[in-house]
């Protein structure tokens, strides 16, 4: 991200709002996930701030860095960021704490938060320098939770009144910027270190191959702790609040249920606690020998279906509340579903299921597989039948398939896979008003009605999600089946 503090630069214009997030004036907090002093990553980013943030001291910077640079220096370069350098009011501090520590309870203990795949990309002509890694599904987690919960302890940003004034207008800043204020935006951001930047060298092509050199042992990065930073009014640099290491005494694999609050903290009063965040309508009513599942999927479609298919289980389905979903990154079914089911099992500490499908059309080449959801950037299930009616104008072969992966997950990282699939043909217009999705344009081969003009039992009997379910129910009508296959990670 671009340099958060920058300050000396202050456009003319409109008087700023009176909490400005001026460095001398207020309170700062940041929260990453940083590498322990000892490491050599740790050493690496020193050297490209040219400061020790650990030790609060100037080291010496790596030669090919802007030195001017190191005045300015900051704890990030090589951190993963959380949450940065927005203003608060002190008295938040036991509080935000609190929030840190309690999300990283919501972990499921061993949980592999770490990185990996990295490598160095330039954006905005090298002028920034950005490793990129893939997150772990623990690490998504608890990076959504951390920026979901801590939102409310902002109190200022430094960059409302800069983004009014246009001087974040490079694109990718624009881009951040307008995600700055959103929990969720900030997980689909991240992850990834900015290097260096603002990059004013002369030598781009050196630049990235020192950089590379320099990362190249850091394929894999592995976390143990989340970092809080501070910087106080009227200093000039910023220094360690506190380690929060991620093998919390409260871990356990169950969430805390509610956590206290001061009522009289800034702006989070309003803030659901996690427990809140999680509940269900249901949890009161459990039976305590029903197996509790958590369904991770936010349609309504879907839940309908899964609710139907298993009802011969004795299990509860619980929904996910308010806990916002990972971002849908894989690129196939298997990867989207075990991403939104780990996702649900590490947080809640549950056992959680998720189904990941699409429809796949033969003359289409296989679109839109796993982008159904997103087909075309089209909002609404309408537009997007309409768009795939517009795809399919004029062709002759209208095969396509329908492909399901239910994925149950295991809050130890366990995972079950069940796949189905349902070809048919894809009609000229929709028929039907039943099911969702491109239910109305689909006819199963063997039938005359589309899955939309279907009851919910008569849908299961022979589709894609019905055939996954039915495997999985398949495998637990004698309870839990045997233990094959892989870990999370
Ligand atoms: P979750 O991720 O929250 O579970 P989603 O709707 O985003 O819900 P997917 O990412 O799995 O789910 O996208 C699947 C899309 O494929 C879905 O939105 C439909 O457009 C289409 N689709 C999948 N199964 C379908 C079905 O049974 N009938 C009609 N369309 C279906």
């Amino acid at each position: 991200m671009s340099n958060p503090d920058s300050v000396g630069t202050q456009p003319s214009g409109p008087p700023p709002p009176p909490l400005l997030g001026h460095p001398d004036q207020e309170t700062k907090f940041a929260v990453y996930l940083c590498p322990p002093a000892v490491s050599d990553l740790y050493r690496v980013g020193s050297g490209l701030l040219g400061y020790d943030v650990r030790a609060g001291e100037m080291v010496p910077m790596l030669e090919f860095m802007r030195p001017d640079w190191q005045t300015d220096a900051k704890p990030y370069g090589f951190h993963l960021t959380v949450t940065e350098a927005f203003s608060t009011d002190p008295a938040n501090w036991p509080d935000i704490e609190a929030e840190v520590r309690a999300c990283v309870a919501c972990l499921t203990p061993g949980a592999f938060l770490g990185l990996s795949g990295g490598r160095v990309e330039a954006w905005e002509d090298g002028k920034v320098w950005v490793q990129r890694l893939n997150a772990s599904p623990a690490l998504t987690v608890l990076h959504t939770l951390l920026s979901a919960r801590l939102a409310p302890y902002v109190s200022a940003s430094p960059f409302d009144w800069e983004v009014r004034e246009g001087k974040y207008s490079r694109p990718h800043e624009q881009a951040r910027m307008e995600l700055l204020h959103t929990p969720r935006g900030l997980d689909s951001w991240q992850p990834h270190f900015t290097l260096a930047q603002p990059y004013s060298g002369h030598d781009p092509e050196r630049m990235r191959h020192e950089l590379e050199a320099r990362m190249a042992p850091f394929q894999t990065q592995s976390y143990s702790g989340v970092t809080l930073f501070e910087r106080r009014a009227g200093e000039p640099f910023w220094r360690v609040r506190a380690d929060i290491p991620l093998v919390s005494p409260l871990m356990g694999g169950v969430p805390p249920q509610g956590l206290a609050h001061e009522t009289s903290r800034a702006g989070a009063a309003a803030s659901p606690t996690l427990g809140e965040m999680m509940n269900d309508s249901t949890t009161n009513t459990t039976a305590p020998t029903r197996k509790r599942i958590v369904v991770a999927t936010g349609n309504a479609g879907k839940v309908r279906e899964i609710e139907e298919a298993l009802s011969d289980l004795n299990w509860q389905l619980d929904g996910m509340g308010a806990f916002p979903m990972p971002e849908e990154s894989g690129v196939t079914y298997e990867e989207n579903a075990a991403m939104k089911a780990c996702a649900a099992a590490i947080t809640m500490g549950r056992t959680a299921l998720a189904d990941d499908s699409g429809l796949e059309v033969e003359a289409l080449g296989g679109e839109p597989g796993v982008y159904s959801a997103r087909y075309g950037n089209r909002p609404t299930d309408l537009d997007r039948n309409m768009y795939l009616l517009e795809r399919l104008r004029g062709k002759s072969n209208r095969r396509a398939k329908f492909v399901s992966v239910v994925i149950l997950a295991y809050p130890d990282g366990h995972l079950e896979s069940y796949r189905g699939e349902v070809p048919g043909v894809i009609l000229e217009g929709p028929r039907g008003d039943g099911g969702f999705g491109y239910d109305s344009l689909f006819v199963p081969d063997g039938e005359t009605r589309t899955l939309a003009e279907m009851t919910v039992a008569e849908k299961r009997a022979i589709s894609h999600r019905g055939r996954a379910l039915a495997a999985l129910l398949e495998a637990h009508k004698a309870g839990e089946p045997e233990r094959e296959v892989t870990r999370l990670e």
